[in-house]
């Protein structure tokens, strides 16, 4: 495929990596094969890290980051100024490949590749205005700022379903912060990865650096674990699943690093009485069906006022049946395949657990048969507390149950451990502030006749409870890959202490220098 020759991706590609012509010649490790989830057919294959591959990288990465630091910020923004010039040539290609190799549509992958034009465009600004404020001292003639500072390297973990938009949140941020960057991305998807790491060594190269993007691929646990535990790696942003982000979490805490957590969502849309229907169907398929159910921010319950569910069931039905399965990367399609067998046995599974706690599938159900890793789009009937229901499941099976008020509504929708992103479908302007007040939805995203996913990347990302607590991208996330300095500044010939204090010895000549 041509799109494969134009970013330099070969039948077997070295798998890490620390700039232009680091590749590493490790082979002991194995290789890993990367298979078209629509078709089964490996696309190419990546050859795994070794330790040695890993303990270099970090050392590149590390003596990258003491020249890098010193760069000034703005400048540091032009090398993601040229990555995004970098990103839209080639974002046919790019997104080409996503789609091939993470099973997403075209459109998808599209978007996913404007995602990270957005982000660097972001981060461009954003080099400029790393800002930290001056506070007034209570001592005369004292000056008390604060600034901040980069971290180090910063290790970045991601998921296949966004293979390399939340690599650039992460990355992008942290670089123009003066930090480094240590990639692991999924093994499901080391393809994408590799094209844009070669994007980033000839940028890097034109602008005449190395080892401030870096990457390593394997699926080995262990070798993963490594970069959590490595204490000379300050802060690990991971996205993935709760079950592995807790225990990110743990081990991360337990040397006293940061981490930024992204984990599961379990979100929900609410259709209240006042809704304009048809934006709310509109959001609704998008939220449940997009990306095959595979996004953090899929729409996977949907509560709706009880004098509406039947009109809702029999709209979604007619949405359900148009919708095109099939290759991602045909035009026409609107839904390819989950990622792999894995996703498909959990999606039956899901479903067999539904139909016992008492769910009654509304539309599909089925696994489709033949090539590639299909499952139908699906409606079950079900209630909030059903274990299924409280869990995420990465597939597009959406739940469905009722409300009478409002405020039950907004319970149901905190009724879940995750707290990712919310919606609420309303044109009733005081139930909409109900639902973003603080007793509202408990989301890191609350969102008012707009669905779950899609999210821009001008906010700051991410969500509550089990989804980790972390936030990239937008606003002020850019702090997340800082360290705060608070500076105090004496400009006087007196030494007066804070809070008052006198603390005095009586000596109060002056010490004059020898
Ligand atoms: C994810 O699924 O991990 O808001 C990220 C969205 C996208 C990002 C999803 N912008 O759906």
């Amino acid at each position: 495929m041509n799109f494969l020759n134009e970013l330099g991706i070969a039948e077997v590609n070295p798998g890490s990596c620390t700039g232009p012509g680091q590749w590493s010649n490790g082979t002991d490790a194995g290789v890993l094969s990367s298979y078209a989830p629509a078709t089964g057919e490996i696309i190419a294959s990546v050859y795994e890290s070794t330790v040695t591959d890993y303990e270099a990288v970090l050392e590149r990465s590390r003596s990258a980051f003491h020249e890098w630091r010193q760069v000034p910020a703005p400048r540091r923004g032009q090398l993601i100024r040229r990555l995004a010039d970098a990103l839209c040539t080639h974002q046919e290609a790019l997104s080409g490949l996503i789609a091939l190799e993470s099973g997403k549509i075209k459109a998808e992958a599209q978007g996913e590749v404007q995602e990270m034009i957005d982000i660097a465009e972001l981060a461009v600004g954003q080099s400029r205005m790393l800002y930290g404020c001056t506070m007034h001292s209570e001592r005369p003639r004292h000056r008390l700022y604060e600034q901040w500072h980069p971290l180090g390297v910063v290790g970045v973990i991601t998921a296949f379903n966004f293979p390399v938009a939340v690599w650039a949140w992460n990355a992008f941020i942290a670089a123009v912060a003066g930090n480094t960057v240590i990639w692991k991305p999924s093994p499901r998807t080391p393809l994408s990865a590799v094209a844009v790491q070669r994007l980033c060594n000839r940028v890097m190269e034109e602008a005449g650096y190395s080892g401030i993007f870096s990457l390593f691929v394997t699926r080995d646990n262990e070798l993963a674990e490594r970069l959590v535990r490595d204490r000379r790696v300050p802060l690990i942003s991971f996205t993935g699943s709760t079950a592995v982000g807790r225990r990110v979490g743990e081990i991360v805490a337990a040397r006293l690093g940061r981490s930024l957590l992204e984990l599961s969502g379990n979100n929900a849309v609410i259709v209240d009485e006042s809704a304009d229907l048809d934006l709310a169907v509109r959001a609704i398929v998008f939220g449940a069906v997009g990306t095959a159910g595979q996004r953090c921010t899929s729409t996977r319950r949907l509560i709706v006022h009880e004098s509406l569910y039947q009109t809702i069931v029999e709209h979604l039905i007619a949405a359900y049946r148009q919708i095109r399965i099939g290759l991602p990367l045909d035009p026409e399609v609107v839904m390819g395949p989950l990622i792999s067998g894995e996703a498909v046995a959990a999606f039956s599974r899901a479903l067999r657990e539904a139909e016992e706690s008492g769910g009654e599938v509304l539309y599909g159900g089925q696994v489709i048969e033949g090539l590639g890793n299909y499952v139908q789009p699906t409606l079950v009937r079900a209630q909030n507390h059903w274990p299924v229901v409280q869990r995420e499941t990465f597939a597009p099976i959406l739940y469905l149950m009722t409300f009478k008020e409002i405020e039950d509504a907004i319970a149901i929708n905190n009724d879940a451990p995750q707290g990712l992103s919310s919606a609420l479908f309303t044109n009733d302007l005081c139930r909409a502030e109900r639902y973003l007040a603080a007793a509202g939805s408990d989301c890191g995203i609350a969102n008012v006749n707009v669905g779950t996913s899609g999210a821009e990347i001008g906010g700051a990302f991410g969500g509550e409870k089990d989804t980790g607590g972390g936030r990239e991208a937008g606003s002020d996330a850019w702090k997340c890959y800082m360290r705060r300095q608070t500076n105090t500044i004496n400009w006087g010939t007196e030494l007066p202490l804070a809070q008052g204090i006198r603390f005095g010895t009586g000596h109060r000549e002056r010490v004059s220098r020898p």
